[in-house]
């Protein structure tokens, strides 16, 4: 039988090198262009179209997973809807798509969050996992968000109260979903902002999808949402299991955050 020889090494080099190229990593996202909160359809979308802009991005996300809803797929069924023109986003991804009829397609949901996964981290993006993103970093003159707080999952699972880390960001994208922490917190802690959260509607899938897209974007100075946070902050329906307004409007405040920060 064939003997396979592996390279030895010890606990303590583990252990060194994650330490070593951990902390260079943390050193680099510390000030980054762009922190995304959330790493479900429209945070992971935004990060592709962000990091292949050049822009230093990272996503925290507190799962040790990627996909945020998608994994769920509709009822745990493992298909999810795509409408037109989202196809064209998911074919630059090499995802795979089933045409159901003109502009309705069907993705299956794992190959939908690991090729998204995939993509943005090619693209340059950071993922982080196991992170919780609990308040953000605010200036005055102008009044802007200028980053977040970060703080482990399992330490806020624990109960304990440990001071967090800090991350700038030129931008601070809410990608957190139904529950829109960011904003929450931001319109909480900096009344200032001017931000109010009155709240999803109930489902009306048809206009939901177009709103959310067009809805996207800026919410204060430094301050952005994407995904179903929109819908919180403005008032709008849900969907379900339809994903085209997810990865639209992912893009499309990956627009909006590339033309002010390059005009800015
Ligand atoms: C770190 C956090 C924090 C935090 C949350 O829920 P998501 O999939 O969000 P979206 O908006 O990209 O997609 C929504 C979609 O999944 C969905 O629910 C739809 C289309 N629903 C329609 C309907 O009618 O119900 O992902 C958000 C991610 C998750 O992975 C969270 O774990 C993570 O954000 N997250 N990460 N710090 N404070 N809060
Ligand atoms: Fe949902």
């Amino acid at each position: 039988m064939q003997t396979i020889n592996i390279k030895q090494v010890d606990e303590i080099k583990i252990s060194k090198y994650i330490l070593k190229y951990t902390f260079e990593d943390w050193n680099n996202i510390i000030d980054s262009d762009v922190v995304i909160v959330g790493a479900g359809p429209s945070g992971m979308t935004a990060a592709y179209f962000l990091a292949k802009e050049g822009l230093k991005t990272v996503v925290f996300e507190r799962r040790l997973s990627f996909g945020g809803g998608i994994g769920g797929g509709a009822m745990n069924f493992h298909k999810i809807v795509i409408e037109s023109p989202a196809d064209e986003v998911l074919k630059e991804l090499n995802i795979k798509l089933q045409k159901a009829e003109e502009g309705i397609y069907i993705v299956d949901s794992a190959e939908f969050m690991a090729k998204l996964g995939a993509s943005a981290i090619d693209a340059g993006a950071k993922i982080i996992h196991g992170i919780n993103v609990d308040d953000v970093i605010f200036r005055e003159d102008p009044l802007r968000v200028a980053g977040v707080a970060v703080e482990w999952t399992s330490t806020q699972m624990s109960g304990l109260h440990v001071d967090p880390l800090f991350i700038s960001a030129k931008a601070v994208v809410d990608a957190t979903g139904h529950d829109a922490e960011i904003l929450s917190v931001a319109s909480r802690k900096i009344p200032e902002l001017g931000i109010s959260i009155p709240g999803e509607k109930s489902a009306y899938s048809e206009i939901a999808e177009e709103l959310v897209v067009n809805n996207a974007g800026k919410v204060a100075p430094g301050l952005y949402t994407t995904g179903m946070a929109v819908c919180e902050i403005k008032a709008l329906p849900r969907m379900g299991p339809i994903f085209g307004a997810m990865v639209l409007s992912g893009k499309k405040v990956a627009e909006d955050i590339i033309n002010d920060l390059h005009n800015s």
